[in-house]
């Protein structure tokens, strides 16, 4: 899956450099706190400022910073990439407390929801191999469309369409959660997320599989 192949790459790149100066910074304090420990005759420097030293820290911190923002934004436009053919539509919105699932490409309106109570979890079903937009908003307060398995993630705001495309590229099945804290219930606020090869898909869309868990359809 490209988006979790994406996100992979970006948490183990950060992941790398905040370790390389999570160790540089111990090993600077070990060095400084045994080179001056309590009891040693040493004289301490009469030099305030070392504008060159402290020149070149800054520039180094500079430039990581700068690597990290151009490169985390780069990933992220590439993940976010216009698809080559259109994409497969779904409108999904969250409220207090579960989500709603629609596909405005079906025959007849299709409609997918649940109550998130106990088993009751709806499922959103999408294709595998292609392009799978999602538009995401809230009925009332704040929510976060989760999928940890595919570290995938997004804000659902009330009056506002956030939009993103993801291509599954197997069959599977995973579990989607809030990841705003949104209320009483929002720790069960889940949903599943299923990826059908297309020939299931389109005949779920016609209304001749569930395929929705046991999340009400219509
Ligand atoms: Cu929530």
């Amino acid at each position: 899956m490209k988006q979790r192949h994406i996100f992979g790459e970006v948490f183990a790149l950060e992941t790398i450099v905040a370790g390389v100066v999570f160790v540089v910074v111990f090993a600077l304090l070990g060095y400084a706190l045994l080179r001056r420990r309590a009891g040693q005759q040493v004289t301490a420097s009469e030099r305030a400022e070392r504008p060159r030293l402290e020149g070149y820290y800054v520039g180094v911190l500079t430039a990581f910073a700068v690597f990290l923002v151009a490169w985390t934004a780069w990933q992220n436009h590439r993940e976010h990439q216009a698809a080559e053919r259109p994409p497969v539509r779904v409108d999904v919105s969250s409220f207090q407390w579960c989500w709603n699932f629609s596909y405005p490409q079906a025959p007849a309106p299709r409609n997918v929801t649940g109550t998130c109570r106990g088993d009751d979890l709806p499922t959103l079903v999408v294709p595998t191999g292609r392009p799978v937009q999602l538009r995401l908003t809230s009925r009332d307060v704040i929510h976060s469309l989760w999928v940890p398995e595919l570290r995938y993630k997004m804000d659902a705001f009330p009056d506002h369409v956030n939009t993103f495309t993801v291509t599954l590229d197997r069959e599977g099945r995973w579990l989607g959660k809030c990841a705003e804290f949104c209320g009483l219930r929002h720790r069960t606020m889940h949903f599943w997320i299923k990826a059908v090869s297309p020939e299931e898909y389109d005949r779920f869309l016609q209304g001749q599989q569930s395929g929705t868990g046991q999340g009400a359809a219509a």
